[in-house]
């Protein structure tokens, strides 16, 4: 009320007007939400249109063919264009025009056009065949904050009767949003619900599926927002901020994929992971002392299970001092980690982002000297209580404080770890749970309280070890993973699901939320195996550890108060099928790794739910149990206890059960037995599936001979391989070699074609190919024309035979 008062005594002042009333502040229009009026005018400057209503400002940058983003400023004033999603917009030269006529101004690309209608400022956007995609249902509004400055600012668009909407990162919820109301702040959800929201990441980005058309919308909003999907009114779809622009991307389709492909295209793509990375991984609060984790180890070694990555947690730390190390329980992490790596292992710390007060502690020391801990908007500095007792946290969003970050970790560097786990990063403080809003942060020099940092901390955080950990391993590729992001969070880490629970609904929600993140931006990601919190029995983790066989990110983990949780904890006959599937984990790596260049160089997710491929069938858009693993491989896990058999739809084509060899056509739901040891497994036809030994884990042995799986097709299919040294950069200077197959079959032939392009070469000489599903017995197999003398021939009716890694062509006759 004073701060009103004073305006508008200040108003009495300088306006003469105002001297005969008795009470001025009767003139003072109340807070309402206001709307855009009639948009006057156009005035294109470059790839940018401005429209105005004669006070408030829109402004419409064509940024490719397929994206466009909308801007509005209340009073004509847009905020300094500045985005940590964003970090440069795409330089592509797009052709477009402006048109006007009696009814809207429209904007139109090769692909899509963009209406701002005259008549009450709705903007729309619609195909080259004038079919409308999305459309405003009112225009857009704000309203004014008058606690922080700036407006709460809203969008809403029709919601058509059979439009679905996927999405918006990790969400605890079924995998299509439709009749959903979510939120966006990344908040520390201890054993979260069904149903449960806001978790521990923010990424606002949607895509609709309306009319078998795709297209995605990008509210690239860091304050806390919302998401209403025809929930609170079946034909309006919102989005709004409780602070910061209005503004969105539109991302135009048709499909899925292209919606997908072109928001990693303004956000960008995860890099190329160290190879050991996509192994299995070890994790538990926590391993100590020194001597457990060597038991751990060895474990894997003596019961033949392949392992990578073992996990130190908290109880590493000297106190929960970050880039300390316990004197007792770990007086020689050099030597442990150096023998641990003679094993196999490679470590990964955990390392959150609050700082113990403390003035005998050098980071706390440093970060208090160099003023690099957040303070509240009067100066006290922002204290909270975590793990190590009374913190400071530093102010990730100061390029300065990411730079003094990345630097902490030459210790850790130079004794050897290989990995950083980002954790507590929402950020999380006992109590209160994150900081208080008045937070101050430097925002990259942009400025910004709580509000508008909050949901970018944790990414930014990761950034810093990410960056750092780059520059102190000299150009190798590091490991990260973290627990908060925001959306472009995938250039610098990997993210697992946080605290999740040992049930079967936690299960399933795993497996909706990893395609979800997927199909988000966010493809390298995982759940605890297991489940957190509470006991899962060994039908439980070991149905987990075959879904887990087909996450991207693939670790277990478990919280301090359960029982002993490794791979071979609850006996047989669970050790042996637990193997079987990090095996199989182990043997698909090369494939694994070939998803990972397409996502990295392409853009295209690794989890692909069925929706994606076949998105005209609206009863795809609510399948969330199966999804395609790359995009040959389809996974359906088993999410059911005492499950005996179960259903699992297969899209369009001919698939082979990859634990039979039986052809199925696809378009259709099949009934498939799942024992214990089985999950389904289907696998496209014409795929060429690379294979590796099993190995204890990545890089145990040199690679002798890749196998190729080739599966048979009466079409053309393409397969790619990918290789490169695994641990470097050197992929960024073309160092790596990109292999094309292309199947085809006739009823009496197969051919496979090979062709090369890169310049790394790898070591092995040769293939060793396995031909599966032949509808016909092959008599004579030429090889760049040369006869195959040795074919053996296995009683399931495949046949095996080995060849130069360099071939060209193979002919299979009947
Ligand atoms: O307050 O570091 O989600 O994975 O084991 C709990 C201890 C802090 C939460 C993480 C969990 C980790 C645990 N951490």
């Amino acid at each position: 009320m004073t701060a009103k008062l004073l305006l508008v005594e200040d108003m009495i002042v300088e306006d003469e007007e105002f001297h005969h009333l008795n009470n001025p502040a009767d003139g003072i229009k109340p807070i309402v939400k206001k709307y855009l009026g009639t948009p006057n005018h156009a005035e294109q400057l470059g790839n940018k249109i401005f429209f105005t209503d004669g006070d408030a400002k829109v402004e419409v940058l064509i940024v490719t063919n397929e994206i466009i983003r909308v801007r509005l400023a209340p009073h004509s004033v847009f905020l300094e264009e500045f985005s940590y999603a964003v970090p440069e917009l795409p330089e592509t030269s797009v052709e477009f025009t402006l048109l006007e006529n009696e009814q809207e101004f429209r904007v139109t690309t090769p692909a899509i056009n963009c209406h701002i209608r005259k008549q009450d400022f709705f903007i729309s956007f619609s195909d080259k065949n004038d079919h409308v995609t999305s459309s405003d249902a009112v225009p857009m509004h704000w309203e004014e904050n008058t606690q922080f400055g700036g407006y709460y600012v809203f969008c809403t668009k029709t919601c058509e009767e059979q439009e679905s909407f996927f999405g918006l990162g990790d969400k605890a919820t079924e995998f299509n949003l439709r009749g959903k109301r979510l939120k966006n702040w990344n908040t520390d959800a201890y054993s979260f619900g069904y149903n449960q929201d806001p978790l521990y990441r923010s990424i606002p980005f949607y895509i609709s599926v309306s009319d078998g058309i795709a297209h995605g919308i990008f509210f690239d909003n860091t304050f806390k927002a919302h998401f209403d999907f025809g929930g609170e009114d079946p034909t309006k779809t919102s989005f709004w901020a409780d602070g910061g622009e209005l503004q969105y991307y539109y991302i135009h389709g048709p499909h899925m994929m292209d919606v997908v492909k072109n928001y990693h295209l303004l956000t960008g793509t995860h890099p190329m992971p160290p190879l050991w990375a996509l192994g299995y991984h070890q994790c538990r609060w926590s391993y100590y002392p020194e001597n457990k984790v060597r038991v751990i180890a060895n474990g894997f070694r003596q019961n033949r299970i392949p392992c990578d990555g073992i996990y130190l947690d908290i109880d590493y730390m000297d106190g929960y001092r970050c880039f300390t190390w316990s004197p007792k329980y770990f007086p020689n992490p050099k030597k442990m980690i150096a023998d641990l790596a003679a094993n196999g292992f490679k470590t990964v710390v955990i390392i959150d982002p609050g700082i113990r007060v403390d003035d005998n502690y050098s980071v706390f020391k440093e970060g208090k000297e160099k003023k690099y801990f957040c303070r509240r908007c009067d100066d006290y500095f922002m204290e909270g209580h975590v793990w190590p007792g009374r913190c400071q946290f530093p102010d990730f969003t100061n390029p300065e404080v990411r730079a003094w970050w990345g630097d902490l970790f030459d210790d850790l560097v130079e004794t050897g770890v290989a990995g950083v786990w980002n954790d507590m990063n929402e950020p999380a403080v006992f109590g209160s749970g994150t900081f208080p809003d008045d937070v101050r942060h430097q925002y990259d020099g942009y400025r910004g309280s709580h509000r508008k940092a909050h949901n970018v901390y944790g990414m930014q955080m990761v950034r810093a070890t990410y960056e750092g950990l780059r520059k102190q391993m000299k150009n190798k590729r590091p490991f990260t993973i973290t627990r908060a992001g925001y959306s472009g969070v995938q250039r610098y880490s990997s993210v697992w699901t946080g605290d999740n629970v040992a049930s079967w609904e936690h299960l399933k929600l795993g497996n909706i939320q990893l395609q979800r993140l997927s199909v988000s931006g966010i493809s390298f990601c995982g759940t605890d195996i297991g489940g957190f919190s509470g006991e899962p029995d060994g039908e439980l983790f070991t149905r987990w550890i075959q879904m887990g066989a087909f996450s991207p990110f693939m670790r277990a983990h478990s919280a301090g108060d359960t029982k002993e949780r490794e791979p071979w904890s609850f006996g047989e006959p669970y050790t042996a099928i637990n193997r079987k599937f990090i095996e199989l984990r182990y043997r698909l790596i090369p494939y694994l790794y070939s998803a990972f260049w397409e996502h990295h160089r392409y853009g295209f997710p690794i989890l692909r739910p069925v929706v994606m491929h076949e998105q005209e069938e609206v009863s795809n858009h609510f399948r969330q149990d199966e999804f395609t693993y790359g995009d040959k491989i389809l996974i359906c896990p088993v999410l059911e206890p005492g499950q005996k058999s179960r259903s699992v739809y297969l899209p369009k084509g001919k698939w082979f059960n990859f634990w039979t060899l039986e052809m199925v056509d696809g378009g259709k739901e099949v009934v498939v037995p799942t024992p214990l040891d089985i999950m389904p497994i289907f696998v496209k036809a014409g795929s060429v599936i690379p294979e590796y030994p099993v190995m204890q884990y990545t890089g145990e042995k040199e690679i002798e001979e890749v196998k190729l799986n080739i599966y048979y097709s009466d079409y053309e299919v393409n397969s790619f391989l990918f290789e490169d040294y695994g641990e470097t950069f050197a992929y960024e200077q073309d160092i790596y070699l990109e292999k094309k197959f292309v199947v085809k079959g006739t009823a009496d032939k197969l051919t496979i074609q090979q062709s090369m392009e890169g310049l790394y070469t790898p070591r092995y000489e040769g293939y060793h190919i396995k031909l599966n599903g032949l509808p016909f017995k092959p008599t004579k197999i030429v090889a760049d024309g040369k006869e195959i003398a040795t074919i053996s021939s296995n009683s399931d009716k495949t046949y095996e035979f080995k060849f130069s890694k360099n071939f060209k062509k193979i002919e299979i006759f009947k």
